[in-house]
């Protein structure tokens, strides 16, 4: 049972009683510097001060972030928390037009943002409160020289929002996820204490972006939240993560899918032997990439379902406790059930959407999405599972990529597994095509790997290739090949840019 006080500042519980408790112990570690849990404290608390003194910001004004994964960005999310303000993070690679739509449905009144990636946000219509009160990274790291370095962090309730997260789904068109001060605290209390298992000793490292709520978790929170050490690179490719994990002696690893199947292919070059856990969340993971991931490293990969709107991960499974296929269970503190198209849960082995209940969810801001996310206190995420008789989560579609094809249900991340199965595949993605004689065809958009090129010779193979291994019926009959995959800015596949082409 989770149990916070009713008033409660997230940063200051995160922070103020780590550096009490082991102030010489390393905190982060970027690529320049390193910040002992009192120096990042002393770090943050002047953020705090610039921010309530020279910024003018009151208790509850909300500040757009912008900046890669630094130690800075994660003392300035940090600060913010403390300072009673809330945080408005945003993805790195998003243009001006997002950043102006997200800057004004959250209503922002300041802006941080490192002076790299100032431009977009130079050409953003901005609420003109914020394009006066915006600070680079630079200009801030001066102010805060002048400041104090300590701030006592304002006193917020648990049930007081501190952060706004966006996210633009696979459809593309953007929602706020609000979170209290209490879902911080809880999303570090649940799936890293019962799953990840994490510990005083560990060193987080990984990919997704502090502005992602999967990176915030995994790569800030949860590391502070036992007095473990983060490790915040930019720029990551998977040659340069796999480096990084052996120079760093990483224990811990966050990255989605797509990161780990490249990687298994180089991992042989490099000494990896620190890493215990590798988590894979932001997509589904084929049974292919899990595979691969342990024949290179000998690992067994957390497989995860989170959300933006959940906050984190709440269906996952670690060591023994992975079933081959499964997502896993529901995390401890999380419920999770099937429900049919009318809303009735069904049982074992039947496709249904996933439905969670538990201490997070989902409360957009302002917008009428609310309605079809949250029905009777069950949240429905979008995505189509089955549950097996013990009670273990099958990933099977999102609950808008079903394929229908000559009357066969049809789940194209089913296919996917096995188009990359094939020594020419490196990426794909399954689409359902209208057709004329069958409602819907399978359509598979494949990126090729380094020496080999398209050709109806190998299209021909491909199609082979999935009707010897799955039932005849889900092979592609429309082969494409790209470059590359469309993916939101968190990695996630755009299947509706595929089914747009
Ligand atoms: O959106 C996701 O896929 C996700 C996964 C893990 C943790 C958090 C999130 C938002």
């Amino acid at each position: 049972e989770l149990q916070y006080p009713p008033r409660l500042n997230c940063a200051a519980l995160l922070l103020d009683d780590g550096a009490r408790a082991h102030p010489e112990r390393i905190a982060i570690r970027g690529a320049q510097e390193e910040w002992t849990y009192a120096q990042l404290r002393q770090q943050v608390d002047r953020i705090a001060n610039v921010l309530r003194g020279p910024m003018r910001l009151e208790t509850g004004n909300r500040v757009l972030l912008r900046g890669a994964n630094s130690p800075l960005m994660a003392a300035c999310i940090l600060a913010v928390f403390k300072a009673g303000l809330i945080a408005v993070p945003t993805m790195p690679l998003l243009r001006a037009r997002e950043l102006g739509a997200i800057a004004n449905k959250a209503q922002v009144n300041a802006v941080l943002c490192a002076d790299s990636l100032c431009a977009e946000l130079a050409a953003a219509e901005l609420p003109a409160a914020a394009r006066a009160n915006s600070l680079t990274f630079d200009a801030l790291q001066a102010q805060m020289a002048d400041q104090s370095a300590h701030f006592d962090a304002v006193d917020t309730s648990a049930d007081d929002v501190c952060l706004i997260s966006f996210t633009s789904g696979t459809t593309g068109v953007p929602k706020g996820t609000m979170h209290f001060h209490r879902d911080v605290m809880v999303i570090c209390d649940c799936f890293p204490r019962s799953v990840l298992q994490s510990q005083r000793s560990d060193i987080f490292i990984g990919t997704p972006p502090l502005a992602f709520t999967f990176g915030l978790g995994g790569l800030l929170l949860f590391p502070l939240r036992v007095g473990a050490t983060a490790v915040l690179l930019e720029k990551l490719t998977p040659e340069t993560l796999l480096k990084a994990i052996e120079t760093q002696r990483a224990t811990v690893c966050f990255t989605a899918p797509t990161f780990y199947r490249q990687m298994a292919v180089l991992a042989d070059r490099f000494d990896l032997s620190s890493l215990t856990k590798s988590v894979s969340a932001g997509e589904a993971l084929p049974l292919a990439t899990r595979e691969s991931w342990r024949q290179a490293t000998g690992l067994t990969m957390i497989d995860g379902i989170g959300a933006t709107e959940l906050l984190h991960i709440f269906i996952s499974a670690a060591g023994d406790k992975v079933r081959p296929g499964a997502t896993g269970k529901p995390v401890p503190g999380y419920q999770a059930c099937i429900l049919d198209h009318q809303g009735n849960p069904v049982g074992a082995g039947v496709i249904g959407r996933l439905a969670v209940k538990g201490p997070t969810g989902c409360r957009y801001l302002a917008d009428e999405r609310q309605q079809d996310y949250v029905l009777n206190g069950w949240n429905l995420t979008g995505d189509a599972y089955e549950m097996d008789a013990d009670g273990y989560f099958y990933y099977r579609s999102r609950t808008d990529d079903m394929i229908i094809s000559a009357g066969y249900n049809i789940a194209g991340p089913e296919v996917e597994d096995v188009l990359l199965r094939h020594p020419a595949v490196a990426e794909c993605g399954v689409i359902g095509r209208a057709d004329e004689e069958r409602g819907q065809i399978v359509e598979a958009h494949v990126v090729l790997r380094a020496g080999f090129a398209e050709s109806p010779a190998l299209t021909a193979q491909l199609q082979e290739f999935v009707k010897e291994q799955i039932a005849p019926y889900k092979y592609p009959r429309s082969i494409k090949f790209l470059k590359a995959l469309p993916r939101t800015e968190t990695g996630k596949l755009q299947r509706f840019k595929l089914r747009d082409e």
